[in-house]
């Protein structure tokens, strides 16, 4: 609903190198990247392709379990004019970048909303392969953009306290490589590390393990798709103007050829009656 259309505002487009700066700085300093990556997804991952509800639109803010974690509120001081939802998605599109993963394109833009969607929208851990593909297709999004968000977890790690799990999902989780699908391929991994249940669902689901292979084999290949899945997931929402005008013009175009063919047609007939 409170989706956003790309800004064109030179002012706001200097603010958001600005925020970018701050942000990689922020990140680095403080080795934040995976908590900043979970925030942007957490905001992002609320969306409904049907009702066009949710979505990154800066809700995440009234999320106290978030919030106070969320050091992109320092940022936000310094630049009070950038919404919260387009500071979200920054800071997971930095994280990402600082941590040695690909560069992902940021569009700007985003829309704030005063109100929270419903809980429950995000995937519970403790389900399977199904599961996600209710929630990732509610978004409108595929089984590769499961796969390729699912190697997010190549950052970070779980807490007991907060989700009742322990652990990282690699040895270096401040890195952002391929290394979480190597180790879900590999049988006697390091028991110390964190497998969820719907981490196993990618190994235990055919359609899944295809990429999940793919993935551990090629880290191009990962990056290249990660990159493009993470885009459309901060992007869930997002209204383009030009996509908008192309449709409206192809529709006229059609529309004055058909009246035109069908008057020459008229003409031709009558003619020859
Ligand atoms: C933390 C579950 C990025 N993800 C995280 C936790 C759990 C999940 C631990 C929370 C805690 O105890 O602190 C239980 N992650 C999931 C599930 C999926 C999943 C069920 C299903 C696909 N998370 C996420 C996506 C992305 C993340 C799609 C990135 C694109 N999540 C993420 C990071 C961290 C978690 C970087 O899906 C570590 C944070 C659940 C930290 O170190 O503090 C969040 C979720 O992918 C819905």
């Amino acid at each position: 609903m409170m989706a956003g259309v790309p800004a064109k505002d030179p002012k706001y487009l200097k603010e958001i190198e600005r925020s970018r700066r701050d942000l990689r700085a922020l990140i680095s300093t403080k080795n934040c990247a995976p908590i900043m990556l979970r925030l942007a997804w957490h905001d992002a991952g609320t969306y409904d392709s049907k009702t066009k509800i949710g979505g990154p639109n800066g809700s995440i803010r009234h999320d106290h379990e978030l919030r106070h974690s969320a050091n992109s509120e320092e940022v936000k001081t310094r630049h009070p004019q950038i919404t919260y939802a387009d500071l979200y998605q920054l800071a997971g599109v930095v994280a990402v970048e600082v941590t040695g993963g690909p560069t992902i394109d940021f569009v700007p833009g985003r829309k704030d909303s005063e109100v929270s969607p419903e809980e429950g929208r995000l995937p519970d851990a403790n389900q399977g392969a199904k599961h996600l593909r209710d929630i990732f297709y509610r978004m409108g999004l595929s089984d590769k953009d499961i796969v390729a968000l699912s190697g997010g977890h190549t950052l970070g790690r779980a807490h007991p306290e907060r989700s009742g799990f322990e652990g990282a999902w690699t040895k270096d989780p401040l890195k952002f490589d391929n290394s979480y699908f190597k180790e879900l391929l590999e049988s006697d991994s390091d028991p110390d590390l964190l497998k969820l249940p719907t981490d196993k669902a990618l190994v235990e689901d055919p359609k899944f393990l295809r990429y999940v292979e793919l993935y551990a084999k090629d880290e191009d290949t990962f990056f290249r798709d990660y990159a493009a899945s993470h885009k459309k997931l901060s992007e869930l929402g997002f209204i383009w103007p030009s996509r908008l005008a192309l449709k409206f013009a192809v529709g006229v175009l059609v529309t004055a050829t058909v009246a035109i063919l069908s008057h020459y047609y008229e003409v031709h007939r009558r003619f020859f009656e």
